[in-house]
């Protein structure tokens, strides 16, 4: 095989969580122009069949799964239907929220949507979606991490603690399932204008801090994150196994 075509995924199904917007659709965006057919999914079907639709009319082979990643019963049913149709050879945990307040004040119940949505969702939707990668002996998970899963900053103490935990549970499952010929990963993006990043994007004192923070001294364009996926989804990447690839302008290297 070539160098140039270990990189493509043509004959290969991937499932992106919370792919409607931001992060998750620009990789959707990027592994199906590497010729795989991705399962979208978020909770909001208007938002989704509006990538949908989007993706379809660039030519890309996508189709939708709405199902709420915190809750185990309806990602099991969602991934059974989704096998139903063909097996799932990718998998990307990105569904993912952030909620900012000091830790001596943040609100117990948004620690549990928190944890729930960036944490528990990557068990739920891995362990789903594993059954069929281990009965075939072969699959990429990619989990999104964070620059948040090695240093912190005041008020994202619980975003933190959920973006540790998925750097190291991507390394566990590494463990446990490369025995069994499944490869787990990690991509840990900087800082990115997307939705979930608003309030500092429209803050000019933090976006300058961050910019000044950051070696290559830019925010994250989506368009930086998608080459990366798609060496991590596909056999360019085959004895790589518990890393996270860090895409953030050098953001985590600098002091
Ligand atoms: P975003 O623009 O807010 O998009 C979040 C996506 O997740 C949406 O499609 C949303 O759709 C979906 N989602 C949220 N909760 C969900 C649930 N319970 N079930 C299914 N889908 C759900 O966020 P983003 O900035 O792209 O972030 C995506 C991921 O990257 C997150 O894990 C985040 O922690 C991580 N990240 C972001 C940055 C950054 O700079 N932006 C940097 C590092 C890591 P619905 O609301 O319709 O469900
Ligand atoms: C924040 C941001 C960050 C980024 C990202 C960085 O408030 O500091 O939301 O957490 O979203 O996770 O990698």
């Amino acid at each position: 095989m070539s160098v140039i075509d270990s990189f493509r995924l043509n004959g290969r199904r991937a499932l992106v969580t919370g792919s409607s917007m931001g992060i998750g659709l620009a990789i959707a965006e990027a592994l199906a122009s590497a010729g795989a057919h991705v399962v979208l999914n978020a909770r909001n079907a208007q938002r989704l069949d509006a990538a949908c639709a989007q993706l379809s009319a660039g030519g890309l082979s996508v189709s939708a799964e709405c199902f709420d990643v915190t809750d185990s019963g309806s990602v099991r049913e969602a991934v059974t239907r989704i096998e139903s149709q063909g097996p799932i050879d990718i998998l990307v945990n990105n569904a993912g929220i952030q909620i900012r307040a000091p830790l001596d004040q943040f609100n117990d119940d948004d620690w549990r949507r928190l944890m729930a949505t960036n944490l528990d969702s990557v068990y739920y939707v891995s362990k789903a979606v594993a059954q069929g990668m281990i009965a075939r002996r072969a699959g990429s998970i990619i989990n999104i991490c964070s620059v948040m899963s090695e240093v912190s900053r005041p008020t994202v103490a619980p975003y933190t603690a959920s973006k540790g935990g998925v750097k190291m549970l991507t390394k566990a499952m590494a463990n446990d399932w490369g025995p069994q010929g499944l490869r787990v990963n990690g991509i840990g993006p900087g800082f990115f204008k997307t939705e979930l990043n608003e309030r500092l994007v429209n803050d000019p004192q933090f976006s300058s801090w961050i910019v000044g923070r950051t070696p290559s001294r830019r925010w994250g364009d989506l368009e930086d994150l998608g080459p990366a996926a798609v060496f991590l989804a596909s056999d360019a990447s085959r004895f790589v196994n518990g890393h996270v690839l860090y895409v953030d302008g050098g953001v985590t290297a600098a002091l």
